[in-house]
């Protein structure tokens, strides 16, 4: 029987790739967007164009538990992927309250719903490593304390949390993903890998002269978003619901991030990038770098592709859609 999807946050990066991924495995793919997006197909539905045609969107906002419950009434789900959030770290220090209200209560509304409507849905969560946030030991593992650094990592820990509770409580097949930072040309332009990526390409197509970054020292684990969805399916495919970490095993920094990004369009990052002390963090995640033993055990899940890889394919992806720009800069100057 074909297997039934719901995913929130589809409209995101990792929503995206998942969607597609679902498809391809022969799974009927539902989503929760909210009613902004259906409004404003071409702009907020971008990442989905490819599989448009093939899903189907229901309009919810995590901040109403009426409009989840009422899709959750009317669709039986066998898998729910709860990847919707505030995702952003900055943002959650701007408005530490929306962050947590989204974020904490949209998770309890999903899991509150799916208990009352359809007890048997497995149920994934996003939680992240920014749950770790201070961390107490290197490399970070599942039984590594949390110490969370922003209003985002609180709320992600209370996320972890309730999705537990549900596990314990319920009997509910929950289960939480500890993803360590995953990229792809989909990523969002105010995270930091895809602020290089654009920035180069900008720069390239003589569109900036600079940018602009804060703390170059930070050091992530940074692996590819559509390695990382095939876990979240995987979790959810066991004969018991459990919590894994999903990293590369590699640690790198910021500065690093952009020495190979500007070096893939022929530059040198030091002639273009600013500090700038207005985008450092009022508390700062300084090191993460994650031990997925477990999931390679279990779930037989390893990442596919490179650090350098993942830095190239941004990079270029970025190029190409700024060499329109460019050329047509270049097309002005010629003579007829
Ligand atoms: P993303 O690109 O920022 O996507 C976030 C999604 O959440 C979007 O579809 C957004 O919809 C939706 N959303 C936000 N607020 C909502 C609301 N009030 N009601 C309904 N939908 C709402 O994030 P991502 O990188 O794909 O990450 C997916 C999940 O994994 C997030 O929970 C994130 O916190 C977590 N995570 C990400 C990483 C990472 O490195 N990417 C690592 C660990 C954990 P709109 O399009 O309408 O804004
Ligand atoms: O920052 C530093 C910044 O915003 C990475 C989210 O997906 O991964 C992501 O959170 C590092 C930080 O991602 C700039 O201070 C320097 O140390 O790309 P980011 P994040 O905060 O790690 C986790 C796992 C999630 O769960 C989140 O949802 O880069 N940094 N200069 C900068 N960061 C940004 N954004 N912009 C800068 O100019």
């Amino acid at each position: 029987m074909t297997k039934k999807a719901c995913i929130t946050g589809i409209t995101g990066q990792d929503g995206s790739y998942l969607a597609e991924y679902l498809l391809g495995l022969g799974y009927e793919v539902h989503g929760l967007v909210r009613r902004v997006a259906l409004e404003q197909p071409e702009q907020r539905l971008s990442r989905l164009r490819p599989v448009l045609k093939r899903i189907h969107l229901h309009a919810a906002n995590l901040d109403s538990y009426a409009s989840v419950f009422h899709v959750c009434s009317r669709n039986a789900f066998d898998e729910c992927y709860h990847l919707a959030a505030q995702s952003f770290v900055a943002e959650s220090f701007a408005d530490g309250f929306s962050t947590m209200a989204t974020n904490i209560n949209g998770t309890h509304y999903i899991l509150s719903a799916l208990r009352e409507l359809q007890p048997n849905c497995k149920f994934y969560f996003a939680g992240s490593s920014e749950m770790f946030g201070k961390v107490k030991e290197t490399p970070q593992r599942e039984t590594t304390p949390f110490h969370p650094r922003s209003p985002y990592g609180i709320s992600k820990v209370a996320g972890f949390h309730l999705s537990m509770n549900y596990r314990e409580a319920y009997g509910m097949y929950c289960c939480n993903g500890i993803l360590f930072n995953h990229e792809s040309p989909r990523r969002g332009y105010e995270f930091v890998t895809r602020k290089i990526s654009d920035g180069v390409a900008r720069i390239q197509a003589g569109l900036a002269s600079e940018l602009r970054l804060g703390n170059l020292e930070a050091r992530r684990d940074w692996g590819h978003a559509r390695d990382y969805v095939r876990a979240m399916h995987l979790m959810l495919q066991q004969p018991s619901p459990d919590d894994y970490v999903i990293a590369t095993g590699e640690t790198h920094s910021v500065r690093e991030f952009c020495e190979l990004a500007f070096a893939e369009a022929g530059l040198d990052y030091r002639e273009y990038v600013k500090q700038d002390a207005s985008v450092y963090r009022p508390a700062e995640v300084d090191l993460l770098w994650g031990d997925s033993s477990k999931a390679r055990a279990v779930l037989q899940w390893q990442p596919t592709g490179s650090f350098t890889d993942l830095v190239t394919e941004m990079v270029q992806a970025d190029l190409q859609l700024h060499l329109p720009a460019r050329n047509a800069d270049l097309a002005a100057v010629q003579p007829d």
